[in-house]
């Protein structure tokens, strides 16, 4: 229990102090700082608490370039348990917890990757386990999208802009970063990752960029302004903002100096601490400490380990090397292969010249071994780290750690027989699965309280909360038509909150009585929402032939960011906003259709998003997503899937039932088997709904303002580029069975207890797709620091 009086006071306080202003006065954000202060404050002794009971066990530090927070003061909050009660004090007050709602997100991340590490961190606090996070104070974190036109305009986020009560800089822990042109001090900002209940609390430290000497007096003085800050601003560079590529590597120099930078100084950091107990004895380092790799963007820290160890604390190779590949482990998140990291030689000579020495010297070990073991001259080029003037990210992972995990079932096996098949040769006990997971408390518990309650209520307990197997218990009510009107009534109210959310956020009216069919994720060919978008085209002109009859009415929402200098994914955003602007003009299909392409998806939005599908579109060409994770929030949140057999994907509907959701397409089988002869030109000159909805690309129908986008849409299906084969992603291998599955949704729809049936069976089967079951098999399988407590 908190109390009222102090809880008030102490807010009136903050308020005053760093506004002047008092709770009825105060605007939204200055209400969440000084929530965020008193929140931090409230936490600090079970923070240090935490510290200190976990200063003795083996710990485990995430290393991730990417750590999408999202909004953080409800499910901190929640976390410790307060969130209901402040709402009633403040509402005492006159004062509507709500308006918090329009607060940033901490977007430092792309998508899946990065919140994925936030997911784990709430998880790992939650279940005890001393997990610690390190990454990157982007001062910009993702841009932020507005739909102008129907194109995406991007803007700075500047986050930080109403401040950040939930970090503390720790100005004793900085450290400096050298590279071979550049030296710069690297300044930490803890985070508080607040444990659920009982749990603990642990760390997020990221790190922030700033010049050593940040101001030139001389040149100053000389009257050259520029000049005299020019230090400070190359310094403060480095964490200025987060790439927004999410599978591409753009192999620019600064992106480089973020991996080595923060890297650097948080190995620097674990180096600290451990000579603080052990000083220059490296015997026990190995059994204190595990890292795990979140791809390969922290990789660059494997040689950074050895160069400390061999030219700071006079370690020989031999020894460093065998220390890190205990140390080390590596989370594979793509098979995509241009999304597959590698380093020119020469840039990072630059960037961090005796870094790349001890890189040959690992390559130098590998070959040995290689030859040692047998291996022709042939074979082993295939595995060198270093070749052709360029660092094999993957590579160096794999070699010096002990253990690779891929992030779902098939991605794993995929891994194993295709991307790294030459290491599974070599090391096949290093190759392991660990399926993702997602956090339940944000997720369903913060997201979706009307759903929550009501799995409360009926399992007679919120174990759910951090046990999440326990939603199995709800099959039993899968006949139950009290609970099923109950669950359509849930649904139906999330639908009209959203409904309100896009009015006022995009300016788009939908009507909650539609079916709400949803994708979102990250704009990508291969995540395929030009298949949904073709598929749209196609259902309204079955609609306004008569070949469709009884469609109900239904809305197709979008949500996605494409990368700047992602021309196609840009063109697919622009054929969305047409296809709802054709259908939303057409008074033909008013009342059965729309389309809505929503602003500036994000974490906050999809809280909002999750909790009111009906249909979630996971529609990947098989073997390209190596899991998703929106997959299991929307499941969770009574969704059914209409999807392929891919990522996760397989592995929901396996528990949830392939009868109790709508899967299509080729497998990765016969994907591989087709390939070679695939002929879309085929399938459009054999099809005549394929060639009128691709048709409508290129005649008019729709308007890309004279870019010659959707002719380049057009082409990439039908003609390929240099650089890709015609319809690499299988769109009209898969078009007649995706439609099939999706009329088959609508169809089932109109059985409302037949359809609600399948949302609770799948809501039953998410019990694996908890993050708290992922951490504990890391935990236990690659980190060997299982709860003591
Ligand atoms: C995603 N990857 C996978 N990458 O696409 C998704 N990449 O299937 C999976 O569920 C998720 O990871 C979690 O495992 C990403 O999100 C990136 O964001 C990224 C960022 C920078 C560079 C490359």
């Amino acid at each position: 229990m908190i109390e009222k009086e102090k809880l008030i006071s102490e807010l009136e306080e903050e308020l005053e102090m760093e506004y002047q202003t008092t709770l009825e006065r105060a605007t939204p954000a200055q209400l969440h700082f000084a929530l965020g202060r008193w929140a931090s404050g409230a936490l600090y002794s079970r923070w240090q608490g935490c510290r200190h009971s976990h200063a003795n066990r083996k710990r485990a530090y995430y290393l991730s370039a990417e750590f999408l927070m999202g909004r953080l003061v409800f499910s901190n909050l929640y976390n410790m348990g307060v969130l209901d009660e402040v709402r009633a004090i403040l509402a005492d007050k006159g004062v509507d917890l709500a308006c918090l709602e329009e607060v940033e997100d901490a977007a430092l991340g792309n998508g899946g990757l990065g919140r994925l590490a936030a997911c784990y961190l709430d998880s790992a606090a939650t279940h005890n386990l001393p997990l610690d996070g390190y990454g990157i104070r982007y001062q910009y974190g993702l841009f932020k999208q507005a739909i102008v036109n129907g194109e995406q305009r991007e803007s700075a986020d500047d986050w930080q802009r109403q401040g950040d009560p939930w970090s503390l800089r720790c100005e004793a822990d900085a450290v400096t970063v050298e590279f071979g042109d550049q030296t710069v001090n690297a300044v930490p900002y803890d985070m508080a990752v607040v444990g659920y209940g009982e749990g603990s609390v642990n760390t997020l430290r990221l790190w922030q960029a700033e010049a050593v000497e940040p101001f030139d007096f001389g040149l100053f003085n000389a009257q050259k302004y520029e000049e005299a800050l020019r230090q400070k601003n190359e310094a403060e560079n480095i964490s200025r903002v987060l790439y927004p590529n999410d599978d591409t590597e753009a192999g620019k120099i600064l992106r480089l100096k973020q991996q080595y930078f923060f890297t650097s100084a948080s190995l620097k950091d674990i180096l600290r601490r451990y000579k603080a107990v052990y000083g220059d004895d490296f015997s026990k380092f190995a059994d204190s400490y595990a890292i795990q790799l979140n791809d390969t963007h922290p990789v660059i820290a494997i040689p950074e380990l050895l160069r400390l160890l061999i030219d700071n604390e006079r370690m020989e190779f031999n020894e460093a090397f065998e220390i890190a590949q205990k140390v080390f482990s590596y989370t594979n998140h793509t098979i995509m292969p241009e999304a597959m990291e590698t380093w020119s030689a020469g840039l990072m000579a630059g960037v961090a010249p005796r870094v790349l020495e001890i890189i040959r010297l690992i390559n130098e070990r590998l070959i040995r071994e290689l030859n040692a073991r047998g291996l022709t001259r042939g074979q082993v080029l295939d595995y060198l780290i270093l070749a052709r003037g360029r660092v094999h990210m993957a590579r160096l992972a794999v070699y010096v750690s002990h253990k690779t995990n891929g992030v779902a079932r098939i991605h794993t096996e995929i891994l194993k027989s295709h991307t790294l098949r030459e290491w599974y040769q070599l090391y096949p006990e290093r190759f392991v699965n660990k399926t993702n997971g997602i956090t339940q408390r944000r997720w369903l518990g913060l997201c979706n309280p009307a759903l929550a309650s009501m799995i409360t209520e009926l399992l007679g307990s919120d174990r759910w909360i951090t046990d999440l197997s326990e939603l199995a218990g709800l099959r039993r009510y899968a006949d139950d038509t009290a609970v099923l009107d109950r669950l359509i009534r849930i649904k139906q109210e999330n639908k009209r909150r959203l409904c309100e959310h896009i009015k006022r956020h995009d300016g788009i009216s939908l009507n909650p009585e539609f079916l709400f069919d949803i994708q979102v994720k990250r704009l990508h060919e291969y995540k395929r929402q030009l298949l949904n978008a073709l598929s749209i085209i196609d259902i309204y002109f079955g609609i306004k032939e008569g070949r469709i009859e009884n469609f109900t009415p239904t809305a197709f929402l979008f949500g996605a960011k494409a990368a700047p200098g992602y021309y196609r994914a840009k063109g697919i955003i622009k054929l969305i906003g047409e296809i709802a602007r054709v259908v939303d003009s057409d008074p033909g299909v008013k009342n059965l259709l729309s389309v809505a392409f929503v602003q500036n998806y994000n974490v906050s939005y999809a809280e909002l998003l999750m909790p009111a599908a009906d249909v979630s579109e996971q529609i990947s060409t098989a073997g390209t997503e190596a899991s998703g994770t929106g997959n299991m929030k929307l499941a969770l949140n009574g969704a059914v899937t209409l999807g392929t057999y891919d990522g996760a994907n397989i592995e929901i509907v396996e528990q949830a039932g392939e009868e109790n959701n709508y899967i299509f397409g080729l497998r990765v089988e016969e994907i591989d088997k087709l390939r070679p002869s695939y002929n879309p030109r085929q399938l459009y000159e054999s099809n005549p709904r394929i060639r009128r909805v691709l048709d409508t690309l290129i005649d008019g129908t729709f308007d890309d303002g004279g870019t010659g986008v959707f002719q380049d849409l057009y082409d990439s299906l039908l003609k390929g580029a240099s650089w890709h084969a015609p319809d690499q992603y299988f769109l009209l291998a898969d078009f007649e069975s995706y439609l099939d599955a999706k009329l088959r949704v609508n169809r089932d729809y109109r059985d409302r207890y037949g359809f609600a049936r399948k949302c609770l069976l799948n809501i039953a089967g998410c019990g694996m797709f908890s993050s708290d079951r992922a951490i504990k098999e890391y935990a236990d399988e690659i980190w060997g620091i299982a709860d003591r407590a």
